[in-house]
């Protein structure tokens, strides 16, 4: 079933040069880009979005992270698309994650892991996460040309 997910290059992956190869990544995968904002996190978006982490010992450290410079926030569009991101992405720890994966290739600590995207495994999150970033209105409906030649 077609569903949207939110996905976000973090500061490490911008300051490094890695917006281009990881929409490149999508995109090739048959992905469709729904909206995307180059932008900032406020301390109380970095609250907002990471709340269910609020009590762990990282959370100081991940806030202080993530509102440090300019993220690529992202909606991406496809069949299991929540799913096939995060099996893209690979596992939280780049050091855990298969070469092949973004965090598998890009990264090599839990702490500057690179790229965000909502998980498949909480029910919601990847809508919940796409309205704390995007107004309706900011994202695009349309066919990708070769929807017909990825999908049978
Ligand atoms: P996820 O990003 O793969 O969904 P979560 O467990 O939801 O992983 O954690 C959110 C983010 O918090 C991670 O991507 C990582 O940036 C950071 N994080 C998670 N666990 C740790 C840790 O043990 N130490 C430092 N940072 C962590
Ligand atoms: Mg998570």
């Amino acid at each position: 079933m077609s569903e949207r997910t939110f996905v976000m290059v973090k500061p490490d992956g911008v300051q490094r040069g890695l917006i281009g190869e990881i929409i490149s990544r999508f995109e090739t995968r048959g992905l469709k880009l729904a909206g995307a904002k180059f932008m900032q996190i406020d301390e109380e978006l970095a609250h907002e979005h990471y709340g269910e982490h609020e009590d762990k010992p990282f959370f100081d450290d991940l806030v202080e992270f993530i509102t440090a410079g300019p993220v690529m926030a992202m909606v991406w569009e496809g069949q299991d698309a929540t799913r096939q991101v995060r099996r893209m992405m690979g596992e939280t720890d780049p050091a855990d994650s298969a070469p092949g994966t973004i965090r598998g290739d890009f990264g090599l600590d839990l702490g500057r892991n690179v790229i965000h995207g909502s998980d498949n495994e909480d029910e919601g999150a990847n809508e919940r996460e796409i309205a704390l970033f995007f107004d309706e209105d900011e994202l695009v409906d349309y066919e990708r040309i070769d929807a017909e030649w990825l999908y049978e």
